[in-house]
Formats: C-alpha cells, sequence, structure tokens
C-alpha cells in the first residue's frame, strides 16, 4: 500500500516521466507541494521499515525491502529531494542504519541498489564543525550550526575557471534536457515561454530586464540539478579578454573543441557549429524553434566593453547602472557571437546565452552588494513578471531567491 503512495509521488514528481507527450505545466508551486509529501510519505515509510526490522519476521521483511528501494528512489528523487537535503537527513539516516542491519541478516534485499543511498550518508555524515564553512553533498556552501548544515548557497562559477569536470558535467546536462523524456517537456515549457515574450517586454524594460532574467536562470538551473544536484550555471566574464573574446586555442577558453568546451565559430555556408559537443549532428536547435544546427557567426568589428567599463558601472547609481548592463553590455555579446545566439527564436538554445545571462546577474548582483537600494525602485512595481508568477522585487532582495534558494557568484 505504501509502495504505492511512493510510486504515486514519484509519478507526480517525475512529470516528464509520462507516457503520454502531453505538455505539462511548470509550476514552482507543484514542487514545493510535491517536496512536502515526499518527506511525509519517506518519513512514514522509514518508521516502517524500523517496525519490520524488530519484528524479525522474513515475510514482513521481504515487503519493506521491496518499499525500501522505493524510499531510495524517492530520496533520490532530485526535484524532490534536491533543495531540502536536510528535512531529508532524519530520514536517510534511520534508513541507512536499518540497512546496516538487513544487509547482516537477510538475502532477500539482494537487489537493493544502495550505492545512491550510501552517497547521500557519506554525504551526509560529513563532520560538522560548529561554525564552519562546509560544502554539502550538493557542492552548496552550508554553515554549521547546531550539528545542521544551514545557510547553504549554490555557487556559481565562471566558465574558463571551472574544472575540466564541473564543465563537462554542464554541458552534458545541457544537452541531456532538452531531449531526455523525463526532462524534455519541462525544458520545451520554459524556452518556448522566452520565445513567445515580445522581447520589447523583457529586454527593453528597465522594472522587467534584470529581475526576469534572474528568475529564468534559476529554472534551468532547478531542471539540471535534476541531473546533478552539483550542477550551476556557469557565467562567463568575457570583459576580461574583450580583445581575444573569440579564441578558443587553449583547453580554458569557452570556444575551445574539446569535451569541456562550447566549440568555435560556425562554418560557412550556413555557419552551422562543426567543433565540440555542441557541433551539427550531436546538437540541435529542437524542431519546435525551427530545428537545424546551433549557428554562430562571430563579427569581426566586434567591440565588447572591459573590465574596466564594468568594474565603473559598479559607481552608478541604479537607472544608470541598468541602462548600461542592458543596452551595452547584453546587446554587444549576443550581436558579437551571432548566429543562433543573435536571434530571439533561437537564443536560449544556445549554451552561450545562460553564460552570458549569468554574467549579467553576477555584475547585478555584485551591484546589489555595495549598498545600493535597487528594492526602492522595484518594491513600487505592482505587476508579476511576464511567464511568472511573481513580482519583480522578489528576484531583488538579495542573495535569497524565490523558492528559499541562495545564490553565490564566485569570483
Ligand atoms: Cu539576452
Amino acid at each position: 500500500m505504501l509502495f504505492l503512495q511512493l510510486f504515486v509521488i514519484l509519478l507526480t514528481c517525475h512529470k516528464g516521466k509520462a507516457a503520454t507527450d502531453s505538455p505539462t505545466t511548470y509550476e514552482a508551486d507543484s514542487i514545493d507541494a510535491c517536496q512536502k509529501r515526499v518527506i511525509e510519505e519517506c518519513s512514514e515509510h522509514s518508521k516502517g521499515l524500523l517496525k519490520a526490522i524488530e519484528s524479525g519476521s522474513g515475510r514482513r521483511l521481504k515487503e519493506e525491502c521491496d518499499s525500501l528501494q522505493a524510499t531510495i528512489d524517492c530520496i533520490a528523487v532530485p526535484r524532490c529531494a534536491g533543495n531540502l537535503m536536510q528535512a531529508f537527513r532524519y530520514i536517510v539516516l534511520t534508513t541507512a542504519k536499518s540497512l546496516q542491519k538487513i544487509k547482516k541478516t537477510s538475502t532477500s534485499c539482494s537487489k537493493l541498489n544502495v550505492s545512491m543511498l550510501e552517497r547521500y550518508v557519506k554525504g551526509l555524515s560529513i563532520a560538522c564543525v560548529e561554525k564552519k564553512n562546509i560544502k554539502d553533498t550538493c557542492d552548496r556552501n552550508c554553515v554549521c550550526l547546531n550539528g545542521d548544515l544551514v545557510t547553504c548557497a549554490r555557487v556559481r562559477k565562471e566558465f574558463t575557471k571551472m574544472s575540466l569536470e564541473e564543465r563537462t558535467r554542464f554541458i552534458n546536462a545541457f544537452k541531456l534536457v532538452s531531449t531526455d523524456p523525463r526532462y524534455k517537456d519541462d525544458y520545451r515549457k520554459l524556452t518556448t515561454m522566452y520565445s513567445n515574450i515580445p522581447k520589447d517586454i523583457i529586454n527593453h524594460d528597465t522594472s522587467v530586464f534584470l529581475p526576469w532574467y534572474r528568475g529564468y536562470l534559476l529554472e534551468l538551473e532547478n531542471m539540471l540539478r535534476q541531473i546533478d544536484c552539483r550542477i550551476t550555471i556557469p557565467y562567463w566574464d568575457w570583459s576580461k579578454d574583450a580583445a581575444h573574446w573569440n579564441r578558443g586555442s587553449e583547453i580554458e577558453d569557452v570556444w575551445n573543441s574539446g569535451p569541456s568546451g562550447l566549440g568555435g565559430n560556425g562554418i560557412l555556408p550556413d555557419m552551422c557549429v562543426m567543433d565540440g559537443p555542441f557541433k551539427e549532428g550531436e546538437f540541435s536547435i529542437p524542431w519546435y524553434a525551427k530545428g537545424g544546427c546551433l549557428k554562430r557567426d562571430f563579427s569581426q568589428s566586434c567591440n565588447l566593453p572591459n573590465t574596466e567599463y564594468v568594474k565603473a558601472l559598479q559607481h552608478q547609481e541604479f537607472l544608470t547602472f541598468e541602462k548600461s548592463i542592458r543596452e551595452v553590455i547584453h546587446s554587444s555579446f549576443q550581436e558579437c557571437v551571432g548566429g543562433s545566439m543573435d536571434s530571439t527564436l533561437t537564443s536560449t538554445y544556445t549554451p552561450e546565452f545562460w553564460l552570458h545571462h549569468a554574467f549579467i546577474d553576477k555584475v547585478w548582483m555584485k551591484w546589489k552588494g555595495k549598498g545600493s537600494s535597487d528594492l526602492e525602485y522595484y518594491r513600487h512595481l505592482t505587476f508579476k513578471l511576464p511567464g511568472f508568477d511573481k513580482f519583480p522585487w522578489e528576484y531583488a532582495i538579495g542573495t535569497v531567491l524565490p523558492g528559499d534558494v541562495s545564490v553565490q557568484y564566485e569570483e
């Protein structure tokens, strides 16, 4: 019975997994509700398992063992568990203890996939040194308080400073999310939401631009973290090497053709990318955005703002800062890259779109850190952001974003 309940929950969580191809609704609220239910059901199940072990009945243990796999699956549903790992702490530890006993006493649990559970248990039992910073299993920066990991923040990193493994992890997940049956419906919903909103609203309206893209980054990041909860959206500070922004010869370059780079410029006649993980044949724009290869058409006369320009922004008052970042930083890079990135129909499908918008978000977050008061500006806006059930100010109140997600940018 419990197993059935869990099964229903798993189905609810894994909406994208449903056999039909019908579009699903992508609602943050329903995910929260889902997480809540999983916690309740998991905790119920964990208690049942303990009782079965105590009773010493082989038949009951066998039943519970089957359900235990459901619990492991349940804990491993990243959409439900990823942001609430702390809430699962008790359940994971209790289940792990039970598991030890089962392993010793019974052969009826031989089919259990325990490695997933053990990974969580290992991660959660990291020695928590009071008031010290510590990384959790999802690579978040946490503080240890009263034996618990608190104020955990996702860390977004500069792409050229990430390890090649971290870069490859992001690239693979980015490719997977658009094609894997488990995620592609949500992905389609998210990306077409972008294409469907008139760009005049997102890209030319001060009240919308920064918070809207912040929300949008968060949505894709949440999705990628269902695949691997260590993933965050990288940013690329191209201003640091503005004169050589199009270089791809070094392994750490963004446009490198290795498995941890984005590949280079497109090639005539169609300007399709023909190297790296996003080359024609290995990656394509989805059919619902007219399909075809990923295109890049690097501008030869491109003139990107340099570090001095970006630094100077930090001292501007909000409306000037916002205008500079939107009209100069935002537009210049898109035009330099050209191709799919420079078209409102296709830009969201390119990996460089996300690295670029994370950079913009990082510059905004740093600007806020100077104690400036854009919140005064956003507070007075009474409309909700197009496509989101959120007000602009909800994305402007600091490093904590809707869904109780904390984000930090590593320099
Ligand atoms: Cu853009």
